[in-house]
């Protein structure tokens, strides 16, 4: 519409002031012609009154003037008559105009003077009126008087005022006329063949394009159209090509890399788009308010860290909340943009959340209802009704955001983790032939612990939605199986290993989930040895020996317990004191639910004491950097330690073990490992520890530090091995490969 104003104002304003100066001389003409109209008439009247006159004002008869003055009473123009005698004084007046007696009139002494004609318009009352005055002279041109013919004007200004009120009707109606014509024509001309062609193009990004939808625009738009056309048909050939190329490859192929997994995409994927839905975003725009800048962060989270590199792999479009404080600046109409930010790989698109759609879903019901519900670390689950309904409000935003974008032709979507069990029922209500799988990457409880969840029926029904649940080892698979059998009216096929539920079938499956590895030569993007020496000098760790940990702040991470256990280590090793140096970088993390909150304040106070308890001049056992940390700037500590700690009460796999193991290129160093954590069934070459038993932990440490080196570099080639054959391309590779033999159509 702005635009169809901008094209047709200047030639509205044109018109109207060509119209506008056109009225003006046309009307001037009109009341010159109706002035020299009225001035003639009055002349005539009084010309023919001016013989009576003089016969009365010679014969002093004041009757006859009288009378000839009051024939003058009804005519309809004409407002009346004066005869003056030669003193200038009235003689006779129309009885209508009276008043006009009063008015001094100074013109009518110099008419008496001069002896010549006068017309001029006058000022009677609140209106004017035409005056001609002409002198009544006798044979000898001697001065008789004056008589005076007074004209009404307002039927003049009436007749103007009827030109200007015609000029603007017409004026009005030509530039109504001009602006509807100009619409249709801009209309038929230019909005309809791009409106055609913006559908043509969403049809072509949605994949439906084909000769049934050929471009018909014709001149200038129908060439643009026709080059599309040619861009579009090469695609989907290049497309179909890279895609035969990619499964010949595959055949070829034996390590998972980031090429492997983008043929096996191609290969499996072909012309259908992939979609992956998740709460934490990869990329998130955050302003720092007292700085005023802007960084661009990818934030800690394991999800993040394995998602990550299978989409810059394949590409697709990865759906997630904007939490950035900046996020709405960098996106596009569409809440889109392309991420990495420098190298775009993928397609980002931002979802928004009001403050209370993130209280009620992701603080409360996501994560301090389910994520504790699904952890055994004795942390009570809250479930309030309110926050339930927050979650399914938000579950169903999230549905209708995807619906928005999915294609024509059958996409895969692949949901992350426990913020959308909801989500697959919702899409397949709208989208039978979408194959969907969800991604469980935290623990799944047995059946018992499961069933105190008030909305258990729901949440199972809504993840039954999908074609394919993956979990991080077989024993949450299982657990899964069991709840399902014992809370849902369903069949579990345990030789297939799926539940069949009103004729509708979800495979279970187990897929660990792992990092990309850095594990090949040259991958680093950090100068490691730069990095290495500077963090030494910073903290002074020259001859020392150094443990690490690496976490967002929950208390599934067993960061309190890993504290203990250092405390405790140094306590019945005194000889490690001065020696060993214990670095913890922490991530605080959902800090506005009050059990993490009063973690933090916890993890603080209890380093704080340790390190008070300890402190030997500059040698302090703990080093405790809370902050979000870049995955570059956590690569140099893991190299630089000696030895890594994971100590979850609970996880689902951990990631921060399988990093530490992929950055020891040199097979230095060891890892403790929580045996509650997914990890520990791959990486049985760790030092597993139950990180309840303080004692036993304490010990482990001392049995990390003093294995002789090459038990450790044996150890470690092991678990390098595993990782990097089992890397995060395998992960998503067996996901996809299962994914898409279930495609529907
Ligand atoms: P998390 O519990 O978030 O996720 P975890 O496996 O512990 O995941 O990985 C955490 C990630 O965050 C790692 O990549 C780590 O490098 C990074 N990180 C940790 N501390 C950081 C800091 N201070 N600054 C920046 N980054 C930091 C869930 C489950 C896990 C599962 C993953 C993946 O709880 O069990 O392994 O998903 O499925």
């Amino acid at each position: 519409m702005k635009r169809i104003l901008l094209f047709i104002l200047p030639i509205l304003i044109i018109i109207a002031v060509a119209f506008t100066i056109f009225g003006i001389v046309q009307v001037r003409y009109e009341e010159e012609k109706l002035m020299d109209d009225l001035k003639r008439k009055a002349r005539a009247v009084a010309e023919s009154v001016e013989l009576s006159a003089r016969y009365s004002l010679i014969n002093n008869d004041l009757k006859s003037a009288k009378r000839l003055v009051e024939s003058f009473q009804k005519r309809e123009r004409m407002q009346g008559c004066v005869i003056y005698d030669k003193e200038g004084l009235i003689l006779a007046i129309t009885e209508r105009i009276s008043d006009w007696g009063q008015k001094e009139k100074t013109y009518i002494k110099e008419i008496l003077n001069t002896q010549s004609a006068r017309g001029a318009i006058e000022i009677f009352g609140d209106y004017s009126v035409y005056s001609y005055t002409l002198p009544v002279l006798d044979d000898e041109n001697n001065i008789l008087g004056v008589v005076e013919v007074i004209y009404d004007t307002s039927y003049l200004f009436t007749t103007l005022a009827d030109l200007w009120r015609r000029i603007s009707t017409t004026l009005i109606i030509l530039i109504s006329l001009i602006a509807i014509t100009a619409v249709l024509i801009q209309r038929q001309i230019f909005i309809l063949p791009v409106r055609r062609l913006t559908q043509w193009f969403s049809h072509f990004q949605r994949g439906e394009i084909d000769e049934s939808h050929p471009i018909k625009e014709k001149g200038e738009l129908g060439k643009l159209a026709s080059e599309v056309e040619q861009v579009a048909l090469s695609l989907r050939v290049a497309r179909r090509t890279i895609s035969d190329e990619a499964s010949v490859r595959l055949q070829k192929e034996e390590v998972w890399t980031e090429s492997k997994l983008r043929d096996l995409v191609r290969a499996k994927l072909g012309d259908n788009a992939l979609f992956v839905v998740s709460n934490r975003e990869p990329y998130m725009h955050v302003l720092d308010e007292s700085t005023g800048v802007t960084k661009c962060i990818r934030p800690a989270s394991g999800v993040v860290t394995a998602i990550h590199p299978v989409l810059c792999a394949c590409g697709g479009t990865w759906i997630a909340h904007g939490s950035g404080n900046a996020d709405k600046k960098f996106v596009n109409s569409k809440d889109k943009l392309g991420v990495p930010p420098k190298d775009n790989r993928y397609i980002l698109k931002r979802a928004w959340l009001t403050k209370e759609e993130e209280d009620g879903y992701y603080y409360g019901f996501a994560n301090e209802g389910l994520w504790p519900l699904c952890h055994n670390t004795h942390t009570r689950p809250i479930f309030r009704e309110s926050d339930w309904q927050m979650y399914k409000k938000v579950n169903q935003k999230f549905a209708d955001t995807l619906l928005e974008e999915l294609p024509a032709k059958p996409p895969f979507i692949f949901i992350q983790d426990y913020h959308f069990t909801l989500l697959a029922k919702m899409i397949k209500e709208k989208r039978p032939d979408a194959t969907i799988a969800l991604f469980w990457h935290i623990p799944w409880p047995n059946p018992e612990n499961f069933s105190i969840c008030p909305y258990r029926q729901e949440i199972l029904d809504g993840m039954l939605g999908c074609d394919l649940i993956g979990f991080h080892v077989q024993n949450h698979c299982n657990n899964f199986l069991d709840t399902a059998n014992r809370l849902l009216e369903s069949r579990v096929d345990t030789e297939k290993f799926s539940i069949i539920r009103f004729d509708k079938e979800t495979f279970v499956r187990a897929f660990p989930i792992s990092v990309d590895g850095h594990i090949s030569e040259g991958s680093f993007k950090v100068e490691p040895i730069r990095e290495i020496e500077k963090l030494k000098k910073e903290y002074d760790l020259k001859d020392k020996i150094v443990g690490l940990g690496v976490d967002r702040i929950d208390y599934t991470k067993g960061i309190i317990e890993r504290v203990l256990a250092v405390d405790r280590f140094l306590e019945k090793y005194p000889e490690y004191k001065k020696k060993f140096v214990f670095i913890q970088l922490a991530a605080p993390s959902r800090t506005h639910i009050k059990r993490y909150h009063d973690l933090i304040g916890e993890i603080d106070e209890l380093v704080e004491k340790k390190n008070w308890k300890y402190l030997d001049g500059d040698w302090k056992p703990i080093i405790y950097l809370k902050r979000h940390f870049s995955q570059d700037e956590i690569e140099p500590y893991y190299m630089l330690a000696d030895l890594c700690i994971v100590s979850s009460l609970h996880d689902g796999m951990n990631l921060v073990a399988k990093e530490y193991v992929a950055a020891k290129k040199d097979l230095s160093g060891s890892l403790i490992l929580s045996q509650f954590t997914g990890a520990a069934r791959e990486l049985t070459d760790a030092i597993q520890i139950n990180p309840y038993s303080i004692e036993e932990f304490a010990d482990s440490i001392k049995l990390a530090l003093e294995m002789p080196s090459e038990e450790k570099e044996k150890r470690m080639e092991n678990m390098r091995k595993i990782i990097s054959e089992n890397n995060v391309y395998r992960w998503a590779g067996n996901i996809i490969t299962e994914l898409t033999a279930l495609k529907k159509v």
